[in-house]
């Protein structure tokens, strides 16, 4: 088989020139197909079955010790201007980038085959949907991108259909897992020619180009050309009781509950009164403005590649739900009845993520992690029990608020709101995390993630909030801004806020304020709830807390407002000059609320 797109033809001609496989295999995305290669993976060892009375069509795979996470370092925006890419980003110039990862592609697939992956980012008959062809010699590859990507013979003639009227309409990504060295492995990207190269792994984000690197990196380049926003948000709709939904957008940077949010199970007096929660996407959101004004959204993905461990019946029964059949794990733990396990869940486990007995203590726990902590699981979105029956839509949905999120032990409150559209984007430029034991290096550092896309933006972050500012036009019914922080801790070191279910309670007030039912008091900051404005019906929360949560440290503001106008002047001369100055009010107005908390007299 091939295309009857003669640009795709060559393309993959010239590419199996380079890399010499020995069979080149254009997948359709057929169940047979699909049949075939975990057959082919069984017979390799590429993967393992499970118990297949517990967990039925479900399999796991052992990646190489030395690849079991993305490589930021390894990663290159390719600009012919160096600018374009920015100081988030590291940069190559196109041509050494080119040079340099296609020695390491020559002669690659000896041995192998070509896997030709048509794809779709987003619901197969969406305008909002744009589409790429992965080619790849990993079978694992082909197998995640099919639960992950709308993918095969649909994929395939919309391609087509779009190459005959415009040439260079799809991402083309090319990807060979090579001798699986980290010293001879690069993620490249050339948003110019809307290119991907990636070399030396396996796994995920490196190597599922639809995801982090096309619907990411190389999106947010689109989209910043063609209008609309290509983000690292989940989607979720919230119904009421009355039957409205509203949906929400939320950035957050890893390791702060995404997946758990996407999939958030209202509290039992919510549930009680009529409350839904429903999940359109857990990872990407690309939106864009309609002819009403508003921002309409699409989760370019068909599936969820997530964080194993931690996922538990406490923090995400949704989830824990859909991975019981037809699903692959990857460097998870094995029971000793082949059941996949990972800290979190209950039993023991047998076997580690590489294999080995797993030793225990006379207390029962094993002297390392078991599972790895990047472990994942892949599975279809609707496999999802809170799946929306809108995530198909090819129009989107409708976004009524997006909401920026950190993990911050001091200083954020609970939730506040922009003022308006230019300070919600400062307040997303603003936003980072404070680094967890499970990351290396040092615990409690803050590093800004503007809207979480510090390892995904494929263009330099001043441009990228300049493009953002662009939203902001007369007839535009924009969604209003949050920044919300489940992470406070009291004096006594313990969280404040209980999180998980109750975080509804603060998106209640969240739409709330998008339909001008909900209170809220005036800061320097934004608008906070004011105790009463919460719904705390059936929480137990001790005296104090929440007045913790909400409390504005003015003091404690200044200085975070200096770090701020730091971290926004490192990026030189194109930062937009309307974020500045929305800095600049902010600070003044956290300066005149300080001299007033002065008594009269001190200098
Ligand atoms: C992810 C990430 O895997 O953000 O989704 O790292
Ligand atoms: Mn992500």
């Amino acid at each position: 088989m091939n295309s009857k797109l003669e640009t795709l033809n060559r393309w993959v001609e010239e590419v199996a020139a380079s890399t010499q496989p020995e069979r080149i295999h254009w997948c359709d995305g057929s169940e047979a197909e699909s049949d075939a290669l975990v057959e082919l993976m069984l017979k390799s060892g590429d993967l393992i079955e499970l118990n297949p009375r517990t967990h039925p069509n479900c399999y796991l795979h052992r990646s190489h010790p030395s690849d079991v996470a993305r490589v930021e370092h390894l990663t290159f925006i390719c600009t012919e201007n160096r600018d374009d890419a920015g100081p988030n980003n590291n940069w190559m110039a196109p041509a050494d980038a080119h040079a340099k990862i296609d020695a390491l592609f020559a002669g690659s697939m000896r041995g192998r085959t070509l896997y030709v992956i048509p794809y779709c980012m987003g619901p197969i008959d969406s305008p909002l949907a744009r589409c790429g062809v992965e080619i790849t010699d990993s079978p694992y590859v082909v197998a995640n991108m099919r639960i992950m990507t709308r993918m095969g013979a649909a994929a395939l003639a919309r391609i087509e259909r779009e190459g005959e009227l415009r040439e260079g309409s799809f991402v083309k990504g090319l990807h060979s897992i090579g001798e699986l060295d980290p010293a001879r492995r690069y993620i490249m990207h050339f948003p110019q020619d809307l290119t991907i190269k990636s070399i030396g792994s396996g796994y995920g984000g490196n190597a599922l180009l639809g995801k982090k690197c096309h619907a990411l990196r190389i999106a947010s380049w689109q989209a910043r050309g063609e209008g609309w926003l290509a983000e690292h948000m989940l989607i979720v709709g919230i119904q009421n009781p009355k039957g409205d939904i509203f949906y929400i957008a939320a950035a957050f940077p890893s390791a702060c509950g995404k997946t758990n949010l996407a999939m958030l199970i209202p509290p039992e007096s919510y549930r009680a009164a009529g409350w839904k929660m429903w999940t359109v996407g857990d990872d990407i959101c690309w939106m864009t403005p309609a002819a009403d004004g508003r921002l309409w959204a699409i989760n370019p993905e068909a599936g969820y590649f997530g964080v194993a461990p931690g996922t538990s019946e406490k923090t995400n029964p949704n989830a824990l739900a859909m991975l019981n059949h037809d699903a692959i794990f990857t460097n998870v733990a094995l029971t000793g009845d082949g059941d996949p396990w990972w800290e979190g869940l209950p039993g023991t486990p047998a076997k580690d993520w590489q294999g080995r007995d797993v030793v225990l203590n006379s207390s029962g726990a094993s002297s390392g992690p078991a599972a790895h902590p990047n472990s994942r699981f892949t599975v279809s979105a609707r496999q999802c029990a809170s799946w929306s029956p809108h995530a198909e839509d090819a129009h989107g949905v409708p976004i009524s608020a997006i909401v920026f999120g950190g993990r911050r032990e001091h200083l954020l409150p609970l939730v506040f709101e922009a003022r308006d559209w230019t300070h919600g984007v400062l307040a997303g430029a603003a936003m980072g995390s404070e680094t967890t034991a499970a990351a290396t290096g040092a615990v409690g550092v803050l590093r800004r993630d503007s809207m979480a896309m510090k390892p995904f933006c494929g263009y330099n972050f001043a441009d990228y909030f300049a493009h953002w500012l662009t939203f902001d036009q007369p007839a535009a019914a924009l969604p209003k801004i949050f920044h919300v922080n489940w992470f406070r801790k009291g004096e006594d070191g313990k969280f404040l806020w209980p999180g998980f279910g109750d975080n509804l309670r603060v998106l209640e007030w969240i739409i709330g304020r998008c339909s001008g039912d909900e209170g809220a008091e005036e800061t320097p900051i934004g608008n906070l709830p004011r105790t009463q404005d919460l719904n705390l019906a059936g929480l137990d929360l001790p005296h104090g807390k929440l007045e913790a949560l909400l409390h504005v440290d003015i003091e404690g503001w200044l200085a975070e407002y200096e770090s701020i106008g730091e971290y926004l002047a490192s990026f030189g001369a194109r930062m937009p000059a309307a974020l500045l100055r929305e800095h600049r009010r902010i600070s003044a107005l956290l300066a005149e609320a300080e001299s007033e908390t002065q008594p009269v007299g001190t200098p």
